[in-house]
């Protein structure tokens, strides 16, 4: 059998956009010239995470060489350069995401911890024995797990749109799961696993004519495309500073106003508070409530530094590179016999996930890493995915700004030299 991509490709391949400077962008990424085995590193795994720029090693450099502080506490004049600093990073990320204030944007670790308030606080505030919680089968375990522990919790049930053998999502079945007791919408806007590209505006669309709200997790879509979540008009939006060229630990919950201002705190303790007596507490203004103890100031810092940087290629022209390098790898794969691609459901985002017949995905991440190409392999976090398409796990190769299509050519060189071994 040859081949293998299932379907058409889902971007074919085009001339390459013009005007982008990729190598100039790789110069900005140290860790891009180093080498893995003696072999220059080949990054294919910003699905995972991404790398990061020197401006965003300068700026965390920066915060502890001439502000580190607490934030919102000192008078002292480098309290107030750290809380400056902190608080123009939250307006950055307001900006970079088009949210109408600066209330709307609470700092967390990640998408896991974004998710998991909203399970908990939305939870508290609406979710009662017998509601419902739609998610779709694609969907990262950050995005299963806080609403399984919020229905063993509440007495809610989870429902699960279903996605086809492409990897899409099934737009009537999931609006055959609305109903009257659909309390939260929550998806994925890619899927790490497979690419897939939720049709967004049609799902929220639909969800908002029940008048229930809708979560998106954010995690592999940010830096990648644009995202304007007052056009989208999604509800929630989380996503994880890491994957979009920032430091671990620091990542994004926007929500609108009026359904933070509904939802009980998170954590609680310093910084969220307004008074506190021993007989009750009362809570600060948002986004303050839900930012118990002292925050990754830095990390936000270090955020809004990757922002500018993203923001500075152009999404538009990220987004125009990366489908060139999805569409180039696609058609660089589909004559290797036996490659079997996961996920091919138009518009897919830049994520290449498969299995290669007779090999196992460790094999060959581990033979792939001896030639210094990163790729992820197992089940990524989205075990109900590897089921859905009958797999214990794939190779997962995952692109961002600053890969090209030689890299490509080096991963499929040695993706031919793995099979070799295994023949
Ligand atoms: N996916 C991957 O290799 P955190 O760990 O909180 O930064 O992100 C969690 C998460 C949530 N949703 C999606 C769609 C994700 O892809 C991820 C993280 C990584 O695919 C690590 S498992």
């Amino acid at each position: 059998m040859s081949a293998v991509v299932q379907s058409p490709i889902v971007q074919p391949v085009r001339p390459r956009p013009q005007g982008y400077d990729v190598e100039r962008l790789r110069g900005e990424f140290p860790i891009l010239a180093t080498t893995v085995h003696g072999k220059p590193l080949v990054y294919l795994d910003n699905g995972a995470t991404t790398q990061k720029p020197l401006a965003v090693i300068a700026a965390e450099k920066d915060y502890y060489e001439r502000c580190n502080a607490n934030v919102h506490r000192g008078v002292h004049a480098l309290s107030q350069r750290a809380t400056e600093a902190y608080e123009a990073a939250r307006d950055r990320v307001r900006r970079f995401i088009n949210a109408a204030s600066a209330k709307e944007i609470v700092f967390v670790r990640g998408t896991t911890e974004a998710i998991n308030l909203v399970a908990q606080c939305f939870g508290r505030a609406r979710v009662r024995s017998g509601d419902e919680i739609v998610i779709s089968a694609m969907e990262h375990h950050s995005n299963i797990v806080p609403w399984q522990l919020l229905c063993e919790q509440t007495g809610a049930v989870l429902r699960v749109v279903p996605i086809g053998d492409e990897g899409e999502f099934l737009f009537e079945a999931y609006e055959k799961l609305l109903g009257p007791r659909t309390r939260l919408v929550a998806v994925t806007h890619v899927s790490n696993a497979l690419g897939t590209v939720t049709p967004l505006r049609r799902v929220i669309d639909l969800a908002h004519r029940h008048a229930v709200p809708v979560l998106v997790d954010g995690a592999q879509a940010v830096a990648h495309a644009a995202v304007d979540v007052q056009a989208l008009d999604c509800d929630f939006y989380a996503f994880s500073g890491h994957k979009a060229h920032a430091p671990t630990g620091i990542g994004v919950l926007y929500g609108k106003e009026a359904l933070l201002e509904e939802m009980p705190p998170y954590q609680s303790g310093g910084d969220m508070i307004k008074t506190v007596t021993f007989e009750e507490s009362t809570w600060a203004d948002l986004p303050y409530k839900f930012e118990a103890g002292t925050p990754n100031i830095a990390g936000a810092i270090a955020l809004g530094a990757a922002l500018d940087f993203v923001a500075g290629a152009g999404l538009e022209a990220i987004a125009a590179h990366e489908a060139d390098l999805i569409a180039y790898a696609s058609e660089r794969v589909s004559d290797i016999r036996g490659l079997r691609i996961i996920g091919t459901a138009a518009p897919k985002a830049a994520i290449l996930s498969f299995t290669l017949d007779g090999m196992h995905a460790h094999d060959i991440g581990t033979i792939l890493d001896h030639h210094g190409v990163a790729v992820r392999t197992g089940h990524h976090c989205a075990m109900p995915v590897m089921r859905r398409f009958n797999v214990p796990a794939t190779t997962r190769a995952s692109f961002a700004l600053y890969n090209t299509r030689s890299e490509i050519d080096v991963f499929v060189e040695a993706l031919l030299k793995a099979k070799e071994l295994f023949a």
